[in-house]
């Protein structure tokens, strides 16, 4: 099964390590998108061209049979054009997990923290004016300006970060928010800072296991290979920082074989 990845960053492969850790077997072809990053403060029309052209070139390259958008900024800039576009490729989009933080909270009051372009989005208002219309739910919204450029720089315990970070979480903190949605794939990786200053019972809410439990589900028709087979290819347009990359797989338990390209195509 060869899946397509995107997103405008390193922070996909928190979507990436979901998947590994327990679907079955895959060939998944990353693309960090750095040249164009960060997306959350481009508009819709250019985050929109840039998934086009992505995808495109994922399956003329590599024939990808699903992709995947691990992004919350391009999945609410694109995705329908995505799926009317591609309609033989499997198509799945990551959006913020307000539906399980409601059902979360015993305070009844929940954090998001995204991008500028996520929350401005008519996909994120809908989803949030649906669920909380019939649940004395307050929602605390921070639009993270900034934040995604922190995190690619490796800057993650920086005292920047944290600061920047204060600033959003002290007035949730104050509203007595007790579950927070994590509404960038970038944010799990800061998930240690939020725990520091929200306090350790904090709940953080990902898409990464939700995405990967979505696509077992889309692909099990298609027959899975051995999980022995798992192969990740990260590629990036732009720059990163490979320290980064570091970081992020020094958790990972079980990530199968990976490989780092450089993408000038
Ligand atoms: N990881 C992206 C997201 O989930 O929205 C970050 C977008 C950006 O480029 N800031």
């Amino acid at each position: 099964m060869k899946v397509g990845v995107f997103d405008s960053g390193l922070g996909g492969l928190t979507v990436v390590e979901a998947i590994s850790k327990f679907f079955k077997g895959a060939e998944i072809f990353y693309i960090a998108d750095t040249l164009f990053a960060p997306y959350g403060e481009k508009s819709k029309e250019q985050i929109l061209n840039r998934s086009l052209n992505i995808t495109n070139y994922l399956l003329r390259k590599y024939e990808i049979e699903a992709l995947i958008v691990a992004c919350n900024t391009a999945t609410s800039a694109a995705i329908k054009e995505l799926r009317q576009k591609f309609k033989n490729l499997i198509v799945i989009g990551t959006e913020p997990g307000v539906k399980p933080a409601i059902s979360k909270t015993q305070t009844k009051n929940i954090g998001v923290l995204a991008t500028p372009a996520t929350l401005n989005g008519e996909k994120y208002k809908d989803l949030v004016a649906k669920l909380s219309k019939d649940s004395e739910i307050n929602v605390y919204e921070t639009a993270c300006a900034g934040l995604m450029d922190q995190i690619e720089d490796g800057k993650i315990f920086h005292p920047d970060t944290h600061a920047m970070l204060k600033k959003w979480l002290d007035p949730m903190k104050e509203n007595g928010v007790d579950t927070i949605v994590l509404g960038c794939t970038h944010y799990p990786l800061i998930s240690d800072v939020i725990r520091d200053i929200m306090g350790a019972n904090i709940e953080l809410i990902e898409t990464g296991e939700a995405i990967a439990r979505r696509l077992d589900e889309l692909c099990s028709k298609k027959g899975h290979c051995d999980r022995s087979e798992l192969k990740i290819e990260v590629f990036y347009t732009g720059k990163i920082k490979k320290d980064m990359i570091n970081i992020i797989l020094e958790n990972w338990q079980d990530g199968g074989k990976i490989e780092i390209k450089e993408e000038n195509e």
